[in-house]
């Protein structure tokens, strides 16, 4: 096994570097390296001071995620870094602790155990904890406070932001920034410091003491309305708040307590499941491993609409060139006059300088004209939802673009393989799917069709992290993986005003949920004469007497799409703020009546799980028929394109945490009720079942690795 800490000496200071490759996380074997190599310079009569070093890209990552599950199963006994941590801290030779890269989680809790910190330039540290639904549960609570203070603690431990190294040392968090040689900088520090007393950071209570009480319920009430629905946060917090009224050991007690009830909590293992997730769907299994992505240079965007615009802000963002074509110089002007505006909002935020925004508009070039096309790497057509302009388009892209250059189409739901068919290269065309808004939504949904090649998939799912998108690589059917779910649920949601439930009451019981905004909401954001068009262009593939949604068409046909109209399913005042409209509640019940629906009073709970089984249901379809690879695939869809909560871990994971077997009886009662067509099964659901199996065995060994 290779050597997890290795103690080398240099001269009177002994350095020892932790390498445990990708990340140097505290994985079985590396607390106890390091605590050996501490003793044993301890020992050493020539060593006088002691630096411990992270090889490779980072510090330390934190304690290893993957040893969570173990420890929750039983496998593994519970988390106890404390004693190894003293063992540093009561060293009686300073500890230098040497920050490049990351220093995460239980990777700033050793830091903070060491006498000194110093750090390279771009180094970070941070307790990212929460964002795993869990806490600092090596005394990160304890000891943070007393370097940087408890405000500054409550928010790095409540919210999990990284700091940068200035800010570090700032704060008394670090000591100092080495330039140059970091390694030669720290031991060169560390024999600044030997034989200078080594402070221990959990005697150093002069900023845990004399803190008010308003200070806690302020963080709190921050994280319940930041991090709605989450208990971690509010567990960091109490964490942080007993370094204020115990001693060190017992607010170590404390923190341990509540690390533990969040470590077994459902909402940790969701957010686990969403950390390996948001890694594992960049992994395509199947495809050949020597396959590289080619390099993207240029780019080019047809359509300066909202989705054109902000595509274009995407490849600007991460550096790449990119013209904007249009056919009308007023729509380019319109465009590119919201992208200013986008960019001149951030600034004003101050999360970007006025420079980096020039920078960014320069390289932008709008026009009218095809003109330097044939120099892009990747082409993306924006343009409104419609086959036949589509096509056109591709036909004329496919004579001027460059042998090699990948076209990709950024339609939400239409046939990839049709586009494609129109051009001589269709193993170079693709979907690219941005979710609006597209400079801030996560998601781009890769879509393949079936002569699209490995090298242009690779390509666009490598670009995809390069424009800081969550890629996932998607089959090609109407809607892909999560617009084709999402009808569905949106159905369910219209078919359960018509049986008597209010908007507001569908709207309510999904944000309680946990969902960004209720499915009546999104549809009013989204606009329901997207909607509409969708439903008209296919009209011609619904199932006759199958029942459909009555209500929304009126609403379209009446010109009330939603926010853009002031009116939709809800009524919103000049700051688009929501309010009940008597009038569509009205609409809906006639509507109702004349169609003979029978009305009574229904339980949120049933709303929630007429419209999220509705997924998940149509997920395993989706599963069935290979269009998701994975489960998880479908998870992160749902989490970063269509405001899952993370908490619940996605909508396959969350059926799983119910038990398959209570959702499929769910389910076949409301096949039950409201008829085969629209609740019959999925066959891998009832499979799973059968099996005594969950989604998430369904994805074993689908890895890619
Ligand atoms: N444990 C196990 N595996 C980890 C890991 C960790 N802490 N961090 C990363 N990996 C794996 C990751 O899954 C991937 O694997 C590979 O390393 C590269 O990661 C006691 C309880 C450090 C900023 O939350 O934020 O400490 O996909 O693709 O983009 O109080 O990894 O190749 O198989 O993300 O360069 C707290 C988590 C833990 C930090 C690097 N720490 N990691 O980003 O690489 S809880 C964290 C990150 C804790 C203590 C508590 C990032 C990174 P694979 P990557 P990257």
């Amino acid at each position: 096994m290779a050597e997890l800490v290795r103690l080398t000496k240099r001269d009177d200071v002994a350095l020892i570097t932790i390498d445990n490759p990708p990340v140097n996380a505290l994985s079985p074997g590396v607390p106890e390296g390091i605590e050996a190599a501490v003793k044993q310079a301890v020992a050493d009569g020539q060593v006088r001071a002691i630096v411990i070093v992270g090889a490779g890209s980072t510090f330390i990552a934190g304690a290893d995620i993957r040893e969570f599950g173990k420890i929750v199963s039983g496998e593994r006994p519970r988390l106890t870094l404390l004693p190894f941590l003293l063992a540093i801290e009561d060293s009686p030779k300073p500890v230098v602790m040497a920050i490049h890269g990351q220093a995460f989680g239980g990777g700033l809790e050793v830091a903070m155990a060491g006498h000194y910190r110093v750090l390279a330039p771009k180094a970070q540290v941070g307790q990212p904890e929460v964002k795993l639904g869990i806490i600092p549960g090596a005394g990160g609570t304890q000891r943070l406070p007393r370097l940087a203070g408890v405000v500054k603690a409550l928010e790095m431990c409540a919210v999990g932001d990284p700091v940068k190294a200035q800010d570090a040392v700032g704060l008394g968090i670090a000591d100092k920034i080495v330039e140059g040689d970091f390694v030669e900088g720290s031991i060169a520090f560390a024999r600044e410091v030997a034989g200078k007393p080594a402070p221990k950071t959990r005697e150093r209570n002069a900023k845990v003491q004399g803190v008010l009480p308003t200070v806690f319920e302020a963080a709190r009430e921050r994280a319940r309305k930041q991090a709605r629905g989450l208990r971690a946060p509010l567990a960091a917090i109490d964490a942080v708040e007993a370094a204020t009224k115990f001693d060190f050991f017992a607010g170590c007690e404390e923190e341990a307590r509540l690390f533990n009830e969040c470590l077994f909590s459902t909402e940790a293992q969701a957010m686990i499941h969403v950390f390996f997730g948001k890694r594992a769907v960049a992994k395509i299994p199947g495809l050949p491993k020597d396959v590289k992505p080619s390099e993207i240079r240029r780019a080019a965007v047809i359509g300066a609409g909202t989705m054109g615009g902000g595509i274009a802000m995407n490849h600007a963002n991460a550096g790449i060139p990119v013209i904007v074509k249009e056919t009308k110089q007023e729509a380019l002007d319109r465009g590119l006059g919201i992208v200013r505006g986008n960019y001149a909002k951030t600034v004003a935020k101050g999360k970007l300088s006025q420079e980096a925004m020039d920078q960014r508009m320069a390289l932008l070039t709008p026009q009218l004209t095809y003109d330097g096309f044939e120099q892009a790497d990747i082409i993306v057509e924006a343009v409104f939802e419609n086959l036949s302009l589509k096509k056109q388009i591709f036909g004329e892209l496919d004579k001027i673009a460059r042998p090699g250059a990948i076209l990709a189409t950024n339609t939400s739901t239409l046939d990839i393989d049709e586009i494609a068919s129109v051009t001589c290269r269709p193993s170079m065309v693709l979907g690219t799917h941005f979710f609006s808004p597209a400079n801030v939504m996560k998601l781009l949904e890769v879509v393949r069709g079936k002569a699209t090649s490995p090298e242009a998939i690779v390509t666009a799912m490598a670009l995809g992290k390069r424009l800081g998108k969550v890629a996932v690589l998607a089959g090609n059917c109407h809607g892909f993986i999560g617009n084709r779910m999402v009808a569905p649920y949106f159905r369910e949601a219209q078919f359960l005003l018509e049986e008597g439930a209010t908007v507001e009451a569908v709207n309510q019981a999904l944000y309680e949920f946990g969902m960004a905004m209720g499915p009546l909401a999104v549809e009013d954001l989204a606009g329901l004469d997207i909607g509409w068009a969708i439903r008209q262009e296919r009209a011609a593939y619904l199932k006759p007497r199958v029942r459909v949604p009555l209500v929304a068409d009126k609403l379209c046909e009446q010109g009330r799409f939603g926010q853009k109209t002031g009116r939709g399913w809800s009524k919103y005042d000049e700051n688009r703020k929501p309010a009940p409209d008597p009038e569509t509640a009205a609409l809906i019940e006639t509507t109702a009546r004349a169609a003979g629906i029978e009305r009574c009073e229904i339980s949120s709970e049933e709303i929630v799980e007429r419209c999220v089984y509705a997924l998940v249901n149509e997920g395993a379809r989706v599963l069935e028929d290979g269009i998701a690879l994975r489960a998880v695939d479908i998870d992160i869809t749902y989490i970063y394109g269509y405001g899952f909560p993370a908490w619940r871990g996605g909508p396959m994971f969350y059926a799983d945490t119910v038990g398959l077997p209570k959702v499929l009886a769910r389910i076949e009662e409301f096949k039950k009720k409201h008829g085969k067509d629209l609740w019959e099964p999925a066959a891998l659901l009832r499979q799973l079942v059968a099996d005594g199996k969950t989604f998430k065995d369904f994805d074993k060994g689908k890895d890619g690795r």
